[in-house]
């Protein structure tokens, strides 16, 4: 997955996302004009114009899934816009283009926030928001709120650039790690742990997990008594842990970070780079009776179980 500037060779992908009638208020200037010539005139202006960033969404071989949106970009903040095509939902692209254009406002624009708005009838979006554990904001500025009073019922999201950069220091209650690294000149990088020393827990098994196509997800399971180191020497994995404490994400893409999975946590990863691989440290063998995969049965386990 990767963002790009929006071009010409476009033009096909924005004809299909006009006549969605899901699209956000914001994008309505982009259906005025459905004609052809229309549609180039709007992509070279926006282009030009320095209070719009429109970026494609595109899979590992430049195909368009959809498009991510910075509108009225001024005083410190901006107002994002996503819309990704049918066929590529539910396979990361639109979670990957709110965190990478986020990650621009804030490092690239020098942005403070970054907020959006949803229609609450709209329930597929807010349950992606919720799920995602976006802040839902109830201040907002007049001014903003007028540029959307054609729309009811609206649920307002934002982010704010401390909320961005730190990394945390749990996810879901597990441990996030700086795993040990050593840059060599000109010559990359070499990292290391060792069992019971930085990880709390003697390493009985090493696995990993490669060629696997971009936007597929594994896991889908929480083990009953093992304990797991988890980490992405190369690409970009998002990780989804769900456990008594909540449900929260990560992405694994940088060969220094790893989560110490401790307790008896769903899992989920969904591959946001093709190739990417996920590498784990486990404190057992493998045992298939330690698996729990039904996720009723995960919620049964956790409720009737105490740590
Ligand atoms: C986990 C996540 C992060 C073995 O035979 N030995 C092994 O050590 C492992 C890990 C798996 N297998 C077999 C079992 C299945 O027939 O490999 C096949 C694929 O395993 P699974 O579908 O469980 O793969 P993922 O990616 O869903 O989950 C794996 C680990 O199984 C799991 O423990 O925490 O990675």
């Amino acid at each position: 997955m990767h963002l790009r500037r929006i071009g010409l060779k476009d033009l096909s992908f924005i004809k299909l996302w006009m006549a969605d009638k899901t699209i956000s208020a914001l994008y309505q200037q982009w259906t005025r004009d459905s004609s052809d010539d229309g549609i180039v005139n709007l992509i070279k202006s926006s282009i030009a114009d320095t209070s719009e960033l429109h970026l494609i969404i595109a899979s590992h071989d430049d195909e368009c899934m959809g498009i991510v949106s910075l509108f009225n970009i001024e005083n410190g903040s901006a107002e994002l816009a996503i819309y990704v095509k049918p066929k590529a939902r539910h396979k990361g692209y639109a979670w990957f283009g709110m965190e990478e254009i986020t990650k621009k406002a804030f490092n690239e624009l020098g942005l403070e926030s970054v907020y959006w708005c949803v229609s609450r009838e709209n329930s597929r979006a807010v349950r992606f928001y919720d799920k995602h554990n976006y802040n839902e904001i109830h201040d907002v500025p007049q001014i903003v709120l007028k540029r959307h009073s054609g729309t009811k019922n609206l649920k307002w999201y934002s982010i704010f650039k401390d909320d961005e950069l730190s990394l945390p220091e749990r996810v879901c209650g597990c441990k996030v790690i700086q795993i040990k690294t050593i840059p060599t000149a000109d010559a990359g990088e070499l990292s290391f742990f060792e069992g019971t020393k930085e990880i709390p827990f003697s390493i009985k098994r090493i696995y990993y997990i490669s060629k696997v196509p971009e936007g597929v997800r594994r896991g889908f399971h929480a083990h009953k008594e093992l304990k797991q180191l988890l980490f992405c020497p190369y690409g970009r994995i998002q990780l989804v842990l769900e456990n008594r404490r909540g449900r929260e994400e990560i992405e694994l893409s940088d060969p220094s970070i790893g989560v110490i999975i401790e307790e008896c946590t769903w899992r989920e990863m969904l591959w946001l780079q093709k190739d990417s691989v996920l590498c784990v440290a486990a404190s057992d063998f493998y045992d298939i009776g330690d698996y729990i995969r039904n996720y009723d049965e995960f919620k049964k386990h956790i409720a009737s179980t105490t740590t």
